[in-house]
C-alpha cells in the first residue's frame, strides 16, 4: 500500500509518527508546504520541511514543536552584537541543517535533491518531498501591509486584523520531482491535522496538485479545529479572519470536493450530519495526540476510515 500526506508543520509531523507505527515508513511520501519557507541572515530555512524530519527521527524538541531537542542558542546570542536577525530563534545545532541547505542551494542543487539528503542524514525512512522546488512565499495582509508568513507567527505573535493570505510565486511554480507520482499512485491520501490556510492551500495551489487529488478515490483528512480552535498555530484566526466557520465544518468546506472522508474529534460529533451533507464520510474518534499510542491510534483510525476498514 502507498501512502501520500500532505503537510505543514507540527501537526502533520505528529500524525507522522502515529503513522510509521501502522505501515511500513518507506510506503509513505510526505509532500510538505514550503511556503513557510524564510530566508534569514543569509540562511535558507525550511520549517515545515525541517519539523517533519525532526520528528520522524526523533531529534525534535517535542515540547515546542520545532528545532532540536537540548539544543543551544550560543550563535545566535552572538548575533545580535552584528544587529542580525535574532527574533527567529535558530539553535546551534538546527543552524547545521539551515547552512547544509544554503551550502547545498547556493551549489546548484534542487530543494528535493537537498531533502532528500537531509532525510537520509536524519536516517528517516519516510520520503519527504517539497511541494515544489520553485520559491514560494506565504504572505498576510495585517492591518493593511502584506507581510512574510513567519513575520506575522513569530515576530508579531499573530496580532492585528488579518485581511488576506497569498502564495506569492505559486502561479509558475512547478510541482517538485515526484509530487505526481506519489498522489497519482497513491492508495490512500491523507490531509493530516495542519493549518488548512497557511500549510495545506499552498500545496493544493501548485499546479495540478489539486486535480490529482480531486481524482484520488481515496482522500482522508483530519480535522484541525477541535472544539472551536487549533492546538497549535493560527488556523483558527485565519479561518475566521477569511469568512470561514472555525469549526470540522469549515475545514470541510475548504475541502469539499477534493476529501471523501474527514476525521473529527468527539467534542465535534455534532456536526457530522452536516459533513456528511457535503458527500464526505466522517468519522469520529479522540483527535488529541499527546503520546506516541494517541498519535498510532488516530493514524490508524483515519487510515481504516479511508480504506472502508472498521475502526
Ligand atoms: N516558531 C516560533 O514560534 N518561534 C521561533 O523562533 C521559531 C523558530 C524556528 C526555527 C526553525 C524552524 O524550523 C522552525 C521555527 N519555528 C519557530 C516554527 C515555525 O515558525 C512554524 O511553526 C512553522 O513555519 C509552521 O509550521
Amino acid at each position: 500500500m502507498r501512502i501520500a500526506c500532505l503537510c505543514g508543520g507540527v501537526g502533520a509531523a505528529r500524525f507522522l509518527q502515529g503513522l510509521v507505527q501502522v505501515v511500513d515508513p518507506s510506503s509513505i511520501t510526505a509532500i510538505v508546504n514550503t511556503g513557510d519557507d524564510i530566508e534569514i541572515n543569509g540562511l535558507m530555512v525550511s520549517p515545515d520541511i525541517d519539523i517533519v524530519i525532526y520528528h520522524l527521527a526523533g531529534v525534535v524538541d517535542e515540547e515546542r514543536g520545532w528545532g532540536i531537542k537540548g539544543d543551544t542558542f550560543n550563535c545566535l546570542k552572538a548575533m545580535e552584537r552584528f544587529n542580525l536577525e535574532a527574533w527567529f530563534k535558530l539553535g546551534d545545532a538546527d543552524l547545521a541543517t539551515h547552512i547544509f541547505r544554503t551550502h547545498m542551494l547556493r551549489r546548484g542543487l534542487r530543494l528535493s535533491e537537498v531533502t532528500e539528503m537531509e532525510r537520509r542524514a536524519f536516517g528517516v525512512a519516510v520520503k519527504v518531498i517539497p511541494m515544489t522546488d520553485d520559491r514560494v512565499t506565504t504572505m498576510v495582509k495585517v492591518d493593511g501591509k502584506w507581510v512574510h508568513f513567519q513575520d506575522y507567527m513569530v515576530k508579531m505573535a499573530c496580532q492585528g486584523v488579518v485581511e488576506g493570505v497569498g502564495f506569492a510565486g505559486v502561479e509558475k511554480a512547478k510541482p517538485a520531482p515526484g509530487v505526481m507520482e506519489a498522489l497519482e499512485e497513491a492508495d490512500v491520501i491523507i490531509i493530516p491535522p495542519s493549518n488548512p490556510i497557511v500549510s495545506i492551500r499552498p500545496i493544493l495551489s501548485i499546479e495540478g496538485v489539486k486535480d490529482a487529488v480531486a481524482k484520488a478515490e481515496r482522500v482522508v483528512a483530519v480535522s484541525p479545529i477541535v472544539g472551536g480552535k487549533t492546538i497549535k498555530g493560527p488556523a483558527d484566526k485565519l479561518m475566521a479572519a477569511l469568512g470561514f466557520e472555525v469549526s470540522p465544518k469549515g475545514v470541510a468546506e475548504i475541502y469539499k470536493g477534493l476529501i471523501k472522508f474527514m476525521v473529527i474529534d468527539q467534542v465535534d460529533s455534532h456536526y457530522a450530519p452536516q459533513i456528511e451533507q457535503m458527500n464526505i464520510k466522517v468519522g469520529v474518534t479522540n483527535t488529541i495526540m499527546r503520546d506516541l499510542e494517541s498519535k498510532k491510534a488516530l493514524a490508524a483510525f483515519a487510515l481504516n476510515l479511508a480504506l472502508g476498514r472498521q475502526p
